[in-house]
């Protein structure tokens, strides 16, 4: 099975969780535009009516209006239901995500869900995170290499992430992205709390506790990963 078939494998079993009436929160990537389009499917044909949705970033918001699935802000009430792509997921439904530079508004739409829902194919499901994928970090360009330093005091080696022709990547909110590679396992809540209170970051891909449920799609089928 490709992974694409199994992106949209574990995208069409976490839509099941979408019911009438609710708010959504509308996840970022290849993975998460499955999801986005069975919902928009589930809106025509009438399986489910009155969902509106917050998009986590602007490529989403345009998918989910030419889909016609109504967008609403985030209001402080939050979302009931979020479902999302992940760079790296362990069993402990620990995460990185931000490779697709959405992490700010995911983590902003995410944090404030009843229930979050990760997606991903096997390639997403990891024994220790920064396995595979860097932590992404989002930080105002003002004063951006002090940052950097700042991440790299924390045994990382910390780059801001760059296009082909060698220009900086800007996040939706006009930011850089810092990709920062951990060679060696590391505490993941320290490493969070330490990269929080750095001067100039706005956000980091590390999404921690906050998902309910991971379907990870496999050859043999859809695994379901919960939290103990
Ligand atoms: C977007 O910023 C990311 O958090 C994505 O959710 C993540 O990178 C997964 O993307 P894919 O589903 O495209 O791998």
């Amino acid at each position: 099975v490709s992974a694409e078939a199994q992106k949209r494998r574990a995208a069409l079993e976490a839509v099941k969780h979408v019911q009438s009436n609710m708010t959504l929160g509308l996840g970022t990537g290849s993975t998460a535009r499955y999801a986005t389009e069975a919902v928009g499917e589930k809106l025509v044909s009438g399986e489910v009516e009155g969902v509106r949705a917050v998009a986590t970033s602007k490529a989403t918001a345009a998918l989910a209006e030419h889909l016609g699935i109504p967008l609403t802000e985030l209001g402080g009430a939050g979302v009931d239901l979020a479902i999302d792509g992940i760079d790296e997921v362990t069993d402990d439904l620990e995460a990185i995500k931000g490779l697709g530079g959405a992490l700010a508004r995911e983590k902003i739409v995410e944090a404030r869900a009843r229930t979050l829902i990760l997606i991903g194919d096997s390639s997403k499901r990891v024994r220790r995170l920064g396995e595979r994928a860097p932590v992404p970090v989002e930080v105002l360009p003002f004063g951006w290499e002090a940052a950097v330093s700042d991440l790299e005091a924390l045994s990382c080696r910390a780059a801001p992430r760059c296009d082909e022709s060698g220009a900086f990547k800007t996040s939706d909110n006009g930011n850089y992205l810092i990709d920062c590679r951990f060679d060696a396992a590391f505490d993941a809540y320290e490493v969070a709390a330490a990269i929080s209170v750095i001067p100039g970051v706005l956000e980091h891909g590390l999404f921690l506790g906050l998902a309910k449920l991971a379907y990870i799609a496999t050859d043999e089928g859809v695994v379901e990963l919960t939290r103990s």
